[in-house]
């Protein structure tokens, strides 16, 4: 049985990526919403019916494990995935697992940049200080990084100025530990680590989000260690000449893309 992933677009893959490093035994099955991307500026009734109507088809494919690679679907529809899934399977997201292990190892300043629906759902800061109300965390909308990233601007002078300007917003002015609250921002980690140097600890999400979805894969006796020819198929309800770059990037040439328009 296949782990479903699912993300807006290409954000997702950099979870789906450390995924396939961990388990590599694993067949994944990845739905890109690139029809309905961004998520970080629809509403919460939107993002609630395109995360649901995908963790459906998902069900439909007989994956054993959903993974909402997603922050915006994460901060917006997780209660209603979770209802979808009535408990049929384990249900992963991406702040959780991130928030908890911030919560329990940093006692310094954290910053979270995310999209718009993610940082007006508050639920990172919420999440953190559930755990461990002594941190400081502030949270930054940067809404441009997405469309930059899906553009396929990496390295490129209009990114390196987006990062700037938003980085040297006052409210992560102090902060010693960043969250990139957006599966897409570990796209651009090398230009957001040169913007801080040594200052500034980037949180790995991807890594800590699989190291969770293998925990939780192992306790339910669902960990798959004996399939030597892996399959992974990518469904998109938009075909992206970006999302194909990327996805083969990550994923090398054997991928299958294929429409589907839920
Ligand atoms: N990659 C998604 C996230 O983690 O929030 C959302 C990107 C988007 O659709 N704006």
């Amino acid at each position: 049985q296949p782990i479903g992933i699912f993300d807006s677009g290409v954000g997702g893959l950099t979870v789906a990526k450390e995924i396939k490093r961990l388990l590599p035994h694993e067949d994944l099955i990845y739905f890109g919403d690139t029809k309905h991307l961004p998520y970080g500026e629809k509403s919460k009734d939107a993002i609630i019916e395109y995360s649901t109507k995908i963790t459906n088809f998902l069900l439909e494919q007989n994956c054993k494990a959903i993974v909402i690679a997603c922050n915006t679907a994460t901060a917006n529809a997780l209660n209603e995935v979770m209802q979808s899934v009535g408990g049929k399977v384990p249900v992963i997201d991406v702040i959780n697992p991130v928030a908890e292990k911030v919560a329990y190892e940093i006692h310094n300043n954290v910053g979270v940049i995310a999209t718009k629906a993610t940082v007006n759902s508050g639920l990172y800061k919420k999440s953190i200080r559930k755990q461990n109300k002594w941190i400081k965390v502030d949270e930054l909308a940067t809404p441009l990084l997405v469309p930059a990233i899906e553009e396929g601007f990496k390295n490129h002078p209009i990114t390196h100025a987006i990062i700037y300007n938003y980085l040297s917003n006052n409210k992560l002015k102090n902060i010693e530990t960043l969250i990139l609250g957006c599966t897409h921002y570990p796209l651009l980690i090398d230009e957001i680590k040169q913007y801080y140097g040594n200052r500034v600890r980037v949180i790995d999400s991807p890594n800590i989000v699989a190291n969770h979805l293998k925990i939780i894969l192992d306790k339910y006796h669902l960990l798959n260690d004996n399939n030597p020819k892996p399959n992974y198929h990518f469904y998109l309800s938009d075909l992206t000449k970006n999302f194909e770059k990327i996805s083969k990037k990550f994923f090398g040439k054997t991928i299958d893309l294929e429409l589907k328009v839920l």
